[in-house]
């Protein structure tokens, strides 16, 4: 469809509404920007998406007219907006196309598209593929659920681009044409059930990264798990597996030792050389591999990209190893259930920094999953006591308390032992110690790698 002249709805005003929208003006299309919210400042909005740039655009807030509607010729829907409301309704009734935002940018982009969907570890698997796919190509993008709408490197794109997209199943609901080279189902678990009502719909919306392939794309799928798997004997394009249990076409973990087995088996590095940790990171790690050797990238280049990455910032993140003790960063652990994650994925004595602002949590499966490898509580802010009477309750009593969050790092440095890791997850959000945990990690980052904590 050219898009010159047409008049676009574009469904939402979040990231991807706002990146739609300056996408759809740079083509030269006529386009109104809509939401339900009435509260959005539209002086604001209009700014945000750049106009006058690149022509003008049509704010329209609250409800939304049969007569408007008329008179459009596409719908961009945000991913956030369930497809089962009266509005999508009236656009079907219409018969107006209803695109995503990831659909809009592969139709007015180019290169090749490497897309990844799952219910869990979409975000560390894209990080990951973008990191090698930048060392083995300098014009490659990151983007789509991970934060970085798609549309918005469109028009920077040319056929040697490549393009690493993290999609959601909200995202992949409004494809039609959208088809990676090569795709990834990380793992599909219950999950946004509320959106797609039952686990076939669920599984249908990851499903369809795949639905465009031909045989000459690849898919890659977790044989550990069934939902992946399953999706095999379907896809049309060629199958590459990863597992950390069987030996399969494609990458397996064999005595320790991450196998990448195409035409013939090589061992491509040694699990416990990975600075991300837990089983789950592990899978993240081999799906990204298989996916870089299915597109032809140097195992040179995987392995080097593959060792370096320290994982998502705030996640579980390796920061530094000073004197054979290792630093690791999961202020995105906010709360209780998050925090127990990062505990599990501990492989050595931990020296554990928490609390934070009191979001009334329960703290008792936290401090039971310490299970023996929490050799001490570091515990700061509002949350400490309650934390501090919960753990002793529990017969936990290795608990030191501090006043601010530079104490509390500096005491976590000093109790650390070679051999140790010091581990922030505070199990409470950063409220009232900082405006945010991307703010808490970062000042946590920048004090570790501090030459001197007291400078
Ligand atoms: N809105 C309506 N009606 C609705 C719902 C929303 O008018 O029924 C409006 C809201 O008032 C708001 C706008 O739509 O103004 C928000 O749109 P959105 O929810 O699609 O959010 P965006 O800011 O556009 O961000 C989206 C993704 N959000 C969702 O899928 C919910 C972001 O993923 C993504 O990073 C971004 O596009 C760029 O591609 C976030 C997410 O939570 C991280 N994803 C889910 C997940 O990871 O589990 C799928």
């Amino acid at each position: 469809m050219i898009l010159k002249g047409k008049k676009v709805l574009v469904y939402g005003t979040g990231l991807s509404g706002v990146a739609a929208a300056r996408l759809l003006l740079q083509v030269g299309a006529d386009v109104v920007i809509y939401d339900e919210n009435e509260e959005i400042d539209q002086g604001i909005l209009v700014a945000t998406i750049g106009v006058g740039l690149c022509g003008n655009v049509q704010v329209l807030l609250g409800e939304l007219h049969q007569g408007l509607v008329q008179t459009l010729d596409l719908v961009i829907m945000s991913p956030g907006v369930p497809l089962d409301i009266p509005q999508v309704a009236l656009f079907c009734a219409n018969q107006l196309p209803i695109w995503g935002e990831i659909e809009l940018a592969y139709v007015l982009g180019q290169g090749d598209v490497l897309a990844i969907t799952g219910t869990n570890g979409k975000t560390t698997t894209t990080a990951l593929l973008g990191e090698i796919m930048k060392a083995h190509q300098a014009n490659t993008y990151v983007v789509g659920n991970i934060g970085k709408p798609y549309t918005d490197i469109a028009l920077e794109t040319n056929k040697d681009t490549i393009i690493v997209a993290e999609t959601s199943s909200f995202q992949l609901e409004t494809i039609h044409r959208f088809r990676p080279k090569i795709a990834a189902i990380l793992n599909i678990t219950p999950d946004h059930l509320d959106r797609h009502h039952t686990m076939e719909a669920y599984i249908a919306a990851k499903e369809r990264i795949a639905q465009n392939q031909e045989e000459e794309d690849v898919c890659v799928l977790n044989y550990d798990n069934e939902n992946s798997k399953n999706f095999a004997s379907r896809a049309k394009a060629q199958v590459i597996f990863f597992s950390t249990q069987e030996m399969v076409k494609g990458v397996y973990l064999k005595e320790g030792k991450i196998v990448c087995h195409l035409d013939q088996p090589k061992i491509l590095c040694e699990a416990n050389q990975l600075k991300v940790l837990g089983i789950h990171n592990l899978e993240n790690v081999m799906a990204a591999i298989a996916m870089a050797v299915a597109y032809g990238v140097p195992e040179r280049v995987i392995r080097q990209e593959v060792l370096a990455f320290g994982g998502v910032a705030h996640r579980i993140e390796f920061v530094t190893q000073k004197n054979n003790v290792f630093y690791y960063n999961d202020s995105k652990g906010t709360n209780p259930d998050a925090a127990i994650k990062a505990i599990q994925a501990m492989i050595r004595p931990t020296v554990l920094i928490g609390g934070g602002y009191d979001k009334d949590a329960n703290y008792d499966g936290w401090i039971q999953a310490f299970d023996g490898k929490v050799k001490k509580l570091i515990l700061v802010g509002e949350t400490k006591d309650k934390i501090a009477e919960t753990a002793k309750k529990l017969g936990f009593y290795d608990i030191v308390m501090k006043d601010t969050f530079e104490e509390a790092v500096k005491a976590g440095m000093e109790y650390a032992v070679p051999g140790d890791a010091v581990l922030l997850s505070p199990a409470c959000a950063s409220w009232g110690m900082f405006q945010n945990y991307e703010e808490r990690g970062d000042k946590f980052k920048e004090l570790v790698t501090r030459e001197n904590i007291y400078g």
